[in-house]
Order: structure tokens, then sequence, then C-alpha cells
């Protein structure tokens, strides 16, 4: 069976094809300047040790810095940006690593991110396509969303997403505003970035986000141990699987 992190991924691609983004990819083992100092994340900066990253002991890049498994896709975005000219519309879909393991974080994780560059590009932007990517992923039109203030290096300003759900047979469904959970964090591409990229900040202007697939997928299918999405258990694929030949797509409906 298709893996509901593949099923969730195909998914994503389709939501975000059809609103112009080409899909991006990059390495798994990164060096310190892709990861984090294009990112406006100095060797001191306190969210170094925040990502628990995983360091390789003796590789260097050919310049002498430290080699890393990325801790986001970003430093796929950050590749994208020094390689092409804008508007750039991309998601960057992967695997992730972090040294964190407990009831709901495993050390390799997959993470989404998107990115848009253009002339003229504003908070509004950003609302409309997480706005318009979080309907067609649920499948409702009722999904409400939650702007709340927040920071990250990278982006400035920086906003936290919140989704509305609702309670039905005393389960959480997403749709309505019960409560709320928070689903992606976001924000303007902080001009340190761009600077960093090669562009010119005053020129191109940006919006970025990123979420987790797994937890997207658990919050979709109802999986309720993220554990389980790695134990390569048969019981669990044939229970929480796809058919190989049910390719989601907007027409046919990206869950259905
Ligand atoms: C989260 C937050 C985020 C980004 C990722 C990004 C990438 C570039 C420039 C600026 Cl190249 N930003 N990515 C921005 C804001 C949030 O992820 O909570 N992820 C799990």
């Amino acid at each position: 069976t298709i893996h509901p992190v593949s099923q969730v991924m195909d998914e994503l691609a389709e939501i975000f094809a059809d609103m112009g983004f080409a899909v991006a990819e990059g390495p798994e083992i990164e060096d310190d300047w892709h990861n984090f100092t294009a990112l406006n994340i100095p060797e001191t900066h306190p969210a170094r040790a925040m990502h628990d990253t995983f360091y390789f002991p003796d590789e260097m890049a050919s310049d002498g810095q430290k080699m890393v498994l990325r801790t986001h896709t970003s430093p796929v975005q950050i590749r994208t940006m020094t390689a092409q000219e804008p508007p750039i519309r991309i998601i960057a879909p992967g695997r992730v690593y972090r040294s964190d393991s407990d009831a709901t974080h495993t050390p390799m994780f997959h993470q989404i991110e998107g990115l848009v560059i253009d002339k003229g590009i504003h908070l509004g932007h950003l609302k409309w396509t997480l706005e318009t990517f979080l309907k067609a992923y649920f499948e409702r039109e009722d999904v409400v969303l939650r702007l709340r203030p927040s920071y990250f290096p990278f982006t400035e300003p920086s906003v936290e997403v919140d989704v509305g759900y609702s309670v039905a047979n005393g389960k959480r469904v997403i749709g309505g505003a019960e409560g709320w959970m928070e689903v992606l964090g976001s924000g303007m591409v902080h001009r340190k970035v761009i600077e960093a990229c090669g562009l010119d900040p005053d020129v191109w202007q940006g919006f970025a986000f990123g979420t987790g697939v797994d937890r997207l997928a658990m919050l979709k299918y109802g999986m309720d141990d993220l554990r389980a999405f790695f134990d390569g258990d048969n019981r669990w694929l044939q229970h929480y699987g796809f058919d190989a030949l049910d390719v989601p797509t907007l027409s046919g409906g990206v869950g259905a």
C-alpha cells in the first residue's frame, strides 16, 4: 500500500501545482550556510540549539564548513533562490532530522515548506494562499484560520496559523471554530535572507511557510500514534495505507 506520508505529499503537490507552485528537492546532508547562516541564524543564535541538530563529526564542505542533517527543508529554498531568477513559487517537501525522540517527536520526520518571491508580495497573498491550501487539503469550505504574531529568525513579521476545529462524536474534526489548533508557521521572508541569496530586498519580497507532513496526515486520516508511522508494520500499512491506483487529483477529490 501507499504510506499515508507519501499519499499526503502527493495531495500537497497536487494542491500547490494548481496554484502554480513547482516541487523543489535538495540534499538531506547540508552545509551550515544553507541550513542556518543564509536563514539569518548565525553561529551563536539560540535557534541553532532549538533545532537539536545532528552534526557530522568529521565531514566538512570544501570550504571547511560543518555538515549537518538538514533540520528543515528551508535550505532547498535557499538553493532555489541562489540558482534561479524570481519570480519563484515552490514547495519543498521532504525528510528532516532533529535529535528529539518521544511520543510526539521522531528523529526523522517530514516537512513541507513553501516559498513565493516576486515584486509587491504582502501578507494578504500569504493569507489567501494558506486559506486556499487548507480548504483544499481538508476538503471543507468551513475551514477558518486564525493568524497570531510569532517569531522565526528567517521571517519578519512572523505569523503562526491556527485552524478551527469542531467536535463530532467526541473526536476533533477540522472545520468550524469550537477550538483552535496550530498547523503552520509562516511569515514574510526576512530581508537579510533575500540579501544572503544575492537578491535586492527593495525589489523582491516574498512569503514562506512550513508545516509537518506527518502531523497533517494524522489530522486528516485519524492516525493517533506518530511512532507507528516508521515501524514498517504491515498490519498498520494494511489499515492506514492507500491503494496504489488511488492517485490524488483535484478533479477526483484529493483525499477521496
Ligand atoms: C514551522 C515554521 C517556517 C519558513 C518556515 C522559510 C524559508 C525561507 C525563508 C524564510 Cl528560504 N522562511 N521558511 C518560514 C516560516 C516558518 O516553518 O513551524 N515549521 C514546522
